[in-house]
Parts: structure tokens; C-alpha cells; sequence
């Protein structure tokens, strides 16, 4: 029953991909790979473009998102773009004072410490995401077969930036808040699901192939305390996504956090098809505390990418063979990649994995 307006302007999505296959579980013609921060600061020429331009301001100009989203499938050859955007981004387009500050990262204005601050947080509406719909069309158009990933994030990992005021290591005050006031709490994660809804709804109805709901910071939680006090927001995020009863395409749901290990399945059983691990815990110890009923990305330790050559082919072997005992797996490092990354050290390990997993 929606209009069809949206929809019919929107350009069709590859109807095929190894990504979307290995998400579901369903054989691949080789294992795809891409990377978290793919897009960004280890490429000079994502430098060169965002030069003079703010970070916040570069997602929502759909000329700069997307060149820089189209870079590393460009140069690396990956399975799957995903959004240049930021986890931030739906808050700021709702009116929140953030600043992205270089080499810190966001900043809000007023942080969210008092129940009157959790009521006053504005609402995100469709209508003030035209930009977004602009470049995820443009985008899908351009990358012909390869998969676009949209991405939010997570409601718990949103409270965290809001409460904190910035990037913060114990996230003290957001659990001192969390056990404080549970019912401002609650009221603070709902409408923060709620705008992480709309933002990849807007992404999958423009014609995303995939979505990732990035939580990067649930791995601070108890697995008691993440799972009564954070793990249904999320589910609501990425329930209502999806009724594939009702014929939707299949838009499989990545859901990744870091430190997660003792959280794995949980993570997935908020509503994911694919469980995102960090390097900690090795993929084929993974798919046992997950069980079969998920695919998993992941989890090469973005530091390996510094090693010499032969310690990184080492690695890079020892989690496709790993990754073997997941229903499905997505080559991945377990978190995003480092400033320092010699983008050749990326390209190298698209071509290992690929020619690693390829059927003769
Ligand atoms: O000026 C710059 O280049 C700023 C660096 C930068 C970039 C390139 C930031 C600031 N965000 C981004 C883009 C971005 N952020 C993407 C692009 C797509 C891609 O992966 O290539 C994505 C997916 C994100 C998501 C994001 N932002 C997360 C979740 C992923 C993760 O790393 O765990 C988080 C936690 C953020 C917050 C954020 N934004 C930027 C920084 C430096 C941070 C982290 C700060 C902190 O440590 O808390």
C-alpha cells in the first residue's frame, strides 16, 4: 500500500550477489569480501576529494558521497560498497548540534544527560533525507552489480555518543544514566531506533542490497544488561525492516559489534541473518556460539594490515579456513581500517581471498 512514486524512480538492485547469498547461507561463487571504513582516510584520493569540506557536510552532498563510496570498489575490486555516511548522521539531519571533529571524532553541543534532555531530542523525518535518496539512487545505478550496504547505527551505540557528549572509552556516564533512569532510558533507545529505522528504510527502499546496524560499542554491556536494556531496540530496528512473508526483496541484516564475544548470540538473535566478531574470538568459535541458523563477517585484526606480507597471508588463510564452519561467511576485518593502512595491503587481500574460495 505505499505510493508508488518512490519506488518506481528507485533503479533495480543487482537481483544477484555473492554478498546477499553468503548473508543468507546459500552457496557463493567465492567467499565476497569488503571492508569497514573501506571509504575514508587510508586513500589519498578520498583526501584529496574531501579537502576543504566537513565531514557532515560530505554526507549529505550526493555529488561527494557518491565518488568517495564508489572509491575503494574502484581500486580494490570488493564485493560490496557501502554508504559513505556517518553512525551519527540521522541526528544531525534532525537538528542536534554534532560536530565531527579530525582525529577526535563526534562531538555533541549539549550532551543528553537529564530526562528533559531525552524528551527535547528531535525526531528524524523521511522527508528531510532527499539527499540520501539522491545518492543511494545515483549509487546503485552506478555500481551495476556490486552491492550497495547501508548502514545505521545502533541505538545503544547512538546513547553513548548523545550521553557521553564525545568518544569515550568506559562509557561511565551512559551506564550511570542507563541504571538511573530506566525509564527515560528507554524512552531515549526507542526514539533512537525509530530514526535508525527510517534512515535504512529510506536506504533499502532507494535500492540497498544489504544493511549493517553497527552497535560498536555493546561489547561495554553485560550480556544481562545488554539484553534487557538494549538488545530489543535493536530488534525493533531490524524487525521492521523486513517481512519477507509479504514477498520483500531479501535485504539481509548484518548486525556488528566490537568486543562482543560474550554477546555473539544475542547480537544475532536481536534480528540479524549475518553476526559481525571482531578478532578476539576466531570465526569457527563464532559459528558454535552462534549457531546454525546465522552467516558471520569478519574478523581479520585490522593491525595485521601493517604486518609484512607473509604474516598477513597467514592470517588472511587462517580465516577463510575458519570462516568455513559459518553457514556463511563474509570476509571482513573485525573492525574498521587503520589512517595508516598502505591501500595496496587491501587490494592484495581482496585478490588472496578470492583466490582462496573460488570453485573451479
Ligand atoms: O574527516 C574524516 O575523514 C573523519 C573520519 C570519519 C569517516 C571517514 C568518521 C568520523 N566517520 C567516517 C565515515 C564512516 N563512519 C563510515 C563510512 C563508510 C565506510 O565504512 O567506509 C562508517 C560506516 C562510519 C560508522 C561509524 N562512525 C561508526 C561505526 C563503525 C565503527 O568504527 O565502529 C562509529 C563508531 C562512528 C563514529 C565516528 N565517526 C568518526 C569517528 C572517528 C568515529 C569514532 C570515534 C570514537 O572512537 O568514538
Amino acid at each position: 500500500g505505499t505510493p508508488a512514486t518512490a519506488d518506481t524512480s528507485s533503479p533495480t538492485p543487482p537481483a544477484d550477489s555473492d554478498l546477499v547469498r553468503a548473508a543468507l547461507g546459500r552457496p557463493v561463487d567465492r567467499t565476497p569480501v569488503w571492508f569497514m571504513r573501506q571509504a575514508g582516510r587510508s586513500l589519498p584520493e578520498y583526501r584529496a576529494l574531501r579537502a576543504g569540506t566537513a565531514m557532515l557536510q560530505a554526507c549529505q552532498d550526493p555529488d561527494l558521497v557518491t565518488e568517495i563510496t564508489l572509491q575503494p570498489v574502484r581500486r580494490h575490486g570488493v564485493d560490496a560498497a557501502i554508504l559513505f555516511s556517518d553512525i551519527v548522521l540521522p541526528l544531525v539531519v534532525a537538528g542536534v548540534d554534532i560536530e565531527i571533529k579530525p582525529g577526535v571524532g563526534p562531538v555533541v553541543a549539549e550532551p543528553v544527560r537529564t530526562v528533559a534532555d531525552v524528551d527535547a531530542l528531535p525526531d528524524l523525518h523521511p522527508d528531510q533525507l532527499g539527499f540520501l535518496v539522491t545518492a543511494v539512487r545515483r549509487l546503485v545505478a552506478e555500481l551495476g552489480p556490486t552491492p550497495l550496504i547501508g548502514f545505521a547505527g545502533a541505538p545503544f551505540t547512538l546513547a553513548t555518543y548523545l550521553i557521553e557528549g564525545g568518544p569515550s572509552k568506559e562509557h561511565a556516564r551512559t551506564k550511570a544514566f542507563m541504571y538511573a533512569e530506566p525509564e527515560a532510558w528507554q524512552r531515549l533507545l526507542t526514539k533512537l531506533s525509530v530514526s535508525a529505522a527510517v534512515f535504512l528504510r529510506t536506504q533499502v527502499d532507494a535500492g540497498a542490497s544489504a544493511v549493517q546496524l553497527f552497535d560498536s560499542w555493546a561489547g561495554v554491556l553485560s550480556a544481562t544488561d545488554y539484553a534487557a536494556r538494549v538488545l530489543p531496540h535493536s530488534r525493533a530496528v531490524l524487525d521492521g525492516l523486513g517481512d519477507r512473508a509479504a514477498g520483500e526483496r531479501d535485504v539481509p541484516r548484518i548486525h556488528f559489534g566490537v568486543g562482543t564475544g560474550e554477546l555473539l548470540p544475542l547480537i544475532g538473535s536481536a534480528g540479524a541473518d549475518v553476526v559481525g566478531v571482531d578478532w578476539r574470538v576466531p570465526l569457527d568459535e563464532a559459528a558454535r556460539r552462534v549457531g546454525p541458523g546465522y552467516s558471520l563477517q569478519g574478523n581479520l585484526d585490522p593491525a595485521v594490515l601493517l604486518a609484512d606480507r607473509d604474516t598477513l597471508d597467514a592470517e588472511v588463510r587462517r580465516v577463510v579456513e575458519q570462516g568455513r564452519a559459518a553457514r556463511g561467511h563474509v570476509f571482513n576485518l573485525g573492525h574498521g581500517v587503520l589512517p595508516d593502512t598502505d591501500p595496496g595491503a587491501i587490494t592484495h587481500v581482496v585478490e588472496l581471498v578470492h583466490e582462496l574460495t573460488s570453485r573451479a
